[in-house]
């Protein structure tokens, strides 16, 4: 494993964020309500009064490519593992991709959120917010159960993870990054800027 530094792009600090999760539960639905919502004007669309470039690789499809998966799970510097209150088997496979994360960054304290899409869906929810909340803790992360269609605690996510690995960085620990190339290859990858504010300190 190698030692990464920040990279920018434009002066600004990009942060590499992946999202894990099985098909179907909503990674690109809640990847494009936050990106879409960050180019409206009425929407500040700084985090924390800091202005960066958010590289979202929305995963799909390559679970059975075990090489390139783990080579996204190397370079990430934040994960967003996702599963559906309606959908008993993705909160299983949470665990597993969780564990996978764990053995490929056996020393790092790797930024991380946990969250239980479509709330929207509460008749057919098969997954209990207590045992997502328990799960979170036991990953020793931050949880939240959102709707991506009714748009709902879906910035809350980014944002969270944002402020981890801004924290992270500022304790001064490093993440690992491997081959570009490949992260551009297996997935959407969507750029997002998110611009200064006149009031940032
Ligand atoms: N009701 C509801 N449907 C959702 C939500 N998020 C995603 N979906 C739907 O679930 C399906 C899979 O979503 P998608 O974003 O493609 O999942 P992905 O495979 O994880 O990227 C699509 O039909 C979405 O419209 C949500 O929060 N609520
Ligand atoms: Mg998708």
């Amino acid at each position: 494993m190698h030692p990464t530094t920040a990279s920018f792009l434009g002066g600004l600090r990009k942060y590499k964020i992946v999202l894990l999760g099985e098909g179907g539960v909503g990674k690109s639905a809640l990847t494009m309500q936050f990106v879409s919502h960050c180019f409206l004007d009425y929407h500040d669309p700084t985090i924390d009064g800091e202005s960066g470039l958010l590289d979202i690789l929305d995963t799909a499809g390559q679970q059975e490519f075990t090489a390139m998966r783990e080579q996204y799970m190397r370079s990430g510097e934040g994960f967003v593992i996702m599963y559906s209150i309606t959908d008993r088997q993705s909160f299983r496979e949470v665990s597993q991709a969780k564990k996978q994360i764990e053995r490929l960054r056996r020393s790092e304290d790797i930024p991380m959120v946990l969250v239980a899409n479509k709330t929207d869906l509460e008749s057919k929810r098969e997954v209990t917010t207590e045992e997502g909340q328990a799960l979170a803790q036991e990953f020793d992360c931050p949880f939240f159960e959102t709707s991506a269609a009714l748009r709902q605690f879906v910035d809350d996510v980014f944002h969270s993870l944002i402020r981890q690995i801004r924290r992270k960085e500022r304790m001064g620990l490093k993440s690992t990054q491997k081959d570009k190339k490949l992260r551009n290859r297996v997935g959407t990858i969507v750029q997002s800027i998110f611009r200064r504010t006149k009031t940032r300190l």
